[in-house]
């Protein structure tokens, strides 16, 4: 009990922290000096941007003893072929992106379908903060507070039939706005990006319909106004600016498995002994650990979320269903 507490203590010590140094460095970044110094209207606007708060209670169940990632490296370095398949494409190219109004569609075996402002899927009022490590299949990985709402909640409120076995979610598709969808800078993937989970999977309560993260509205590059994160599997499945949830009878088509099913499965579930075919999945590059030549880390079973959601796959082989 004490050594929970003491952690607790020391996370939401970290945060406070995080957010502060994290502002200085983005002042930094966007070249604002020191007092006196005259701030053009697009920067100005954008530290803005960048400081809208969000209210919500920290969740304390969900803490880890790990420094998190700094502010800059988690929104500097993303993926988002929206906008780029560059690691620096998504927070140069998504500046204008129009994340308000914002509906969510919800289709198929539900009770509750039909278009929502997204505030009423999520209320600003019901927020939380968790800190999650999220790793991506390229094998780096990152630990952030996120702010949002359990999937599970809202999929329970949508009020899934008996036919609903899984639910698939819709990213934005908007060639206007993500220069990705129109041609070659988004890498040929096919518009727009989908992913899905099992139902169990998305009644799990870890995955979270992200809305913000450090404690500010989410930045565009990392999927705004609203993203999921899955903690327990590789990054792609946390898909970005979410506009449709679909409850649907059979498994749906996925972005990343469609593109090279042999590479990507549905399932994606973080796993340090199912190779990429074309890399090891045993270690991870923690993004803000210093040089690109830093020591790897181990990573873990399930990224670490073993406990949490290893009874959902007893008796599956995972090294089929990747
Ligand atoms: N719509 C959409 N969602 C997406 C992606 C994408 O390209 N498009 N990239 C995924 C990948 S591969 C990762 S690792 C995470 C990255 O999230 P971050 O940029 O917030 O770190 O977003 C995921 N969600
Ligand atoms: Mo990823």
């Amino acid at each position: 009990m004490i050594i929970k507490r003491a952690s607790e203590f020391k996370s939401s010590e970290i945060t406070d922290k995080a957010v502060y140094l994290k502002r200085r460095e983005f002042l930094k970044a966007a070249g604002i000096v020191s007092a006196g110094a005259a701030i053009p209207g697009l920067l100005a606007a954008r530290v803005e941007a960048a400081a809208q708060k969000l209210q919500y209670i920290k969740n304390k169940k969900y803490l880890l003893d790990e420094s998190l990632t700094p502010y800059q490296d988690v929104t500097t370095y993303n993926n988002f072929y929206e906008f780029g398949t560059g690691k620096a494409d998504p927070a140069r190219n998504a500046t204008h992106f129009k994340t308000r109004p914002w509906t969510i569609t919800v289709e198929g075996h539900a009770r509750k379908t039909g278009t929502f402002d997204l505030d009423d899927i999520i209320k600003p009022h019901s927020l939380e903060e968790r800190i999650y490590r999220l790793r991506c299949v390229e094998a780096w990985s990152m630990v952030i507070p996120w702010v949002g709402i359990p999937l599970a909640d809202v999929v329970k409120r949508l009020q899934p039939t008996s036919k609903a076995k899984y639910v698939q979610f819709v990213t934005l598709h908007d060639p206007k706005q993500m220069p990705g969808q129109g041609g070659f800078l988004g890498g040929g993937l096919q518009w727009p990006y989908v992913e899905g989970l099992r139902m169990d999977e998305a009644l799990n309560p870890l995955p979270l319909l992200a809305v913000g993260l450090y404690g500010e509205v989410l930045p565009n590059q990392n999927g705004a106004p609203v993203r999921l994160v899955v903690p327990w599997k590789y990054g792609f499945k946390s898909i970005k600016s979410i506009v449709k949830i679909r409850f649907v009878e059979s498994q749906p088509p996925t972005t990343w498995n469609l593109a090279a099913p042999h590479e990507y499965g549905f399932y994606s579930n973080v796993n340090p002994e199912v190779d990429h075919p074309r890399w090891s999945q045993a270690r991870e590059r923690r993004l803000g650990d210093g040089s690109f030549f830093a020591p790897k880390r181990p990573t873990l079973m399930f990224n670490g979320y073993g406990e949490q959601v290893a009874h959902l796959y007893r008796g599956m082989d995972l090294k089929k269903y990747y």
